[in-house]
């Protein structure tokens, strides 16, 4: 008989937490048929870059799929209605506004967002509490409390069965695990913040589950407008629940992994640069063959600089283990930017004009995000403020950066996404001085302003070297160095909040480098901020941030960071650069800096 591998030692999942995932159904199709509700009943897509970002489920019927041609989308279905969806703002004021509803709703605070539209929220605390209200003699005439403080907050409810879609057996009342009565509690929560955002003119879809991994994947098992517990209640179920998925499908198992992995099972080369959601593999095939340990999945996914203990990372995530934490909520993102990419611009005016775009956008941001009412009595104090706007500035940004990136590479005339470079310089005061509105005219002087004073400088100053011909394939504006204002403390405003800001603020003063984001999606790559892009590298099956993006670098002798092989020999050409011009380092991974 064979011993069992001790190598091969399966992991446990915690399953001492709830966590909803909620995800809204075709997002950017809503937020616009909720403009135009004629929209609702017709086939609706909408286009980003030349390609269809996303489209309504009237539209899925017909056979069109996310992410693919306007050509193909009109072959499936020649009466498809499309509608220009370039401009995030209104996709992002929903996010924000859809997001701050189930904040209320949290007592914890974790909650955090993945791309924008979709929420973690851990409940464990919420549903504790009312395991501890539940009367096991009338379980059917439930009351779920949502406030601790006040009793007549919450919903009646059933407790003798599950909210929504159940994915697994379910033994019934009979059954008095207290898992399962902690999942079922979830199940009516996730289903009433659902007809909350309903009640906002969304529909979405939820997982309900004891792990941000296992949630995600259970809420896409019956979308649109539904939701799936995930009744695992022991490992084997967990085992089984995963096994069926295509390995692709496992948020933080990226298109490299899947490919390295394939490869090994099916006894193949694959091509590893090949971007794509396609895979044969499920992660059974992978999880049971006898060559695949934590050891063996390290050597594997190896490669000079990649990340260390990646082999017990992805051995977890094959068997449903994963135990990183919901993130609590951010008051203030630690920077806001805003980039959109180019085919090439060449001419003067054509920059002229995308600064003065990006710029009117990241004010408009800037707004939304870090203005707050100001409810202080008599004189404002404190920082700049518009008695007539009573609105204060919850954060000030102290740095303004410019980064650019050429559509192609140098060496080979071909487009590429790496090699920003970026200036950075103190951001204007006039640009705080106002709270007015951002599209009312004294804004669009302190968008002129900003751009011509300070933009279009730093512009010249990292284009020294070219006159013209700039073949500019991407532009972002960032504001960043948050700073938190002292309008607490001068105006005697609670300063437990205060102080909490404050450490929210300085919480995390990482600079997150952004680069890549968004050349594999329409979407993601015109307007990053940090609340946003927070996990994206472990969570967002769309984009090129995965785990594996890691692999194949080295370490730059002169800097330390790791570099993608292909891109060593361009980055020590870098080094050797005018020494006056701001290198962004270590651009492939982690934090950076500037000189
Ligand atoms: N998006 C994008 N580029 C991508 C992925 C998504 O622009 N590569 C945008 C369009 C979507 C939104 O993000 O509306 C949310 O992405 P989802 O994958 O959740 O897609 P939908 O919400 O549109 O559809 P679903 O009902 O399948 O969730
Ligand atoms: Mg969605
Ligand atoms: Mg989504």
């Amino acid at each position: 008989m064979d011993l069992p591998d001790p190598k091969r030692k399966a992991p446990r999942a915690r399953q001492d937490r709830v966590i909803l995932h909620f995800d809204l159904d075709c997002f950017y199709a809503q937020c616009v048929e909720n403009k135009q509700p004629s929209l609702k009943t017709l086939p609706l897509g909408i286009k980003q870059k030349g390609i269809i970002a996303t489209c309504n489920y009237v539209a899925r019927r017909h056979g069109v799929k996310k992410l693919t041609t306007i050509a193909e989308a009109k072959k499936a279905c020649p009466d498809l209605v499309i509608v220009e969806g370039e401009d995030l703002s209104p996709f992002r004021d929903v996010s924000k506004r859809l997001y701050s509803l189930l904040r209320s709703y949290s007592w914890n605070a974790k909650i955090e967002r993945l791309g924008l539209d979709e929420v973690f929220l851990d409940v464990s605390d919420v549903v504790s509490y009312n395991i501890e209200l539940l009367n096991k003699n009338a379980l059917h005439q439930s009351y779920f409390c949502l406030s601790p403080s006040d009793p007549e907050a919450g919903f009646a409810f059933d407790a003798t069965s599950f909210a929504g879609c159940v994915h697994g057996r379910d033994n019934g009342p009979s059954d008095d695990s207290v898992l399962r009565m902690r999942l079922l509690l979830g199940s009516h929560l996730a289903q009433y913040l659902r007809f909350k955002i309903e009640e906002e003119g969304y529909t979405s879809s939820c997982g309900i589950s004891t792990s941000k991994l296992l949630a995600k994947l259970a809420g896409d098992k019956n979308k649109p407008r539904n939701q799936t517990t995930l009744l695992a209640l022991g490992q084997e179920e967990i085992l089984s629940f995963m096994d069926g998925h295509k390995l692709r499908k496992v948020p933080g198992i990226g298109s490299k992994i899947t490919r390295v992995l394939e490869g090994f099972v099916l006894g193949k080369e694959m091509d590893l640069d090949m971007h794509s959601m396609e895979c044969f593999t499920t992660v059974g095939q992978v999880r049971t063959h006898p060559g695949i340990s934590p050891p063996a999945l390290e050597k594997l996914l190896s490669g000079p600089g990649s990340e260390r203990g990646l082999g017990n990372k992805v051995w977890a995530l094959l068997h449903g283990v994963d135990d990183t934490e919901v993130k609590p909520a951010r008051d203030v993102p630690t920077q806001i930017s805003i980039e959109d990419t180019y085919k090439g611009l060449n001419e003067p005016q054509e920059i002229m004009r995308e600064l003065l775009t990006l710029t009117a956008s990241l004010l408009r941001r800037m707004h939304i995000d870090l203005l707050e009412d100001d409810d202080t009595p008599g004189d404002a104090v404190g920082g700049t403020h518009s008695t007539l706007a009573r609105k204060r500035w919850l954060a000030y940004p102290k740095t303004i950066r410019l980064t650019t990136r050429p559509y192609t590479s140098p060496t080979d005339n071909k487009p590429y996404n790496w090699a920003r470079v970026s200036r950075s310089c103190a951001l204007p005061g006039f640009v705080l001085n106002s709270t007015n509105n951002p599209s009312s005219s004294s804004a669009e002087q302190i968008v002129n302003r900003l751009v011509t004073e300070t933009l279009l400088p730093l512009f010249h100053k990292l284009n020294a070297e070219k006159q013209r011909g700039w073949n500019i394939g991407l532009i972002n504006v960032c504001v960043t160095n948050m700073t938190g204002t002292d309008g607490g403390v001068a105006s005697g405003r609670d300063i437990a909040t205060m102080f909490r800001r404050q450490e929210d603020i300085l919480r995390d003063f990482r600079v997150h480098n952004e680069d890549m984001k968004g050349e594999h999606s329409p979407g993601r790559g015109q307007d990053n901020d940090d609340e946003e892009s927070q996990d994206s590298d472990t969570w967002d099956h769309h984009d090129a941030h995965d785990l594996d993006e890691d692999l194949d670098r080295d370490r730059c002798s002169l800097c330390g960071h790791f570099i993608p092989r292909f891109a060593m020999l361009a980055h020590e050409r870098y080094h050797r650069m005018d020494a006056d011009r701001e290198v962004q380092k270590g651009w492939a991974t982690g934090p950076f800096q500037y000189r």
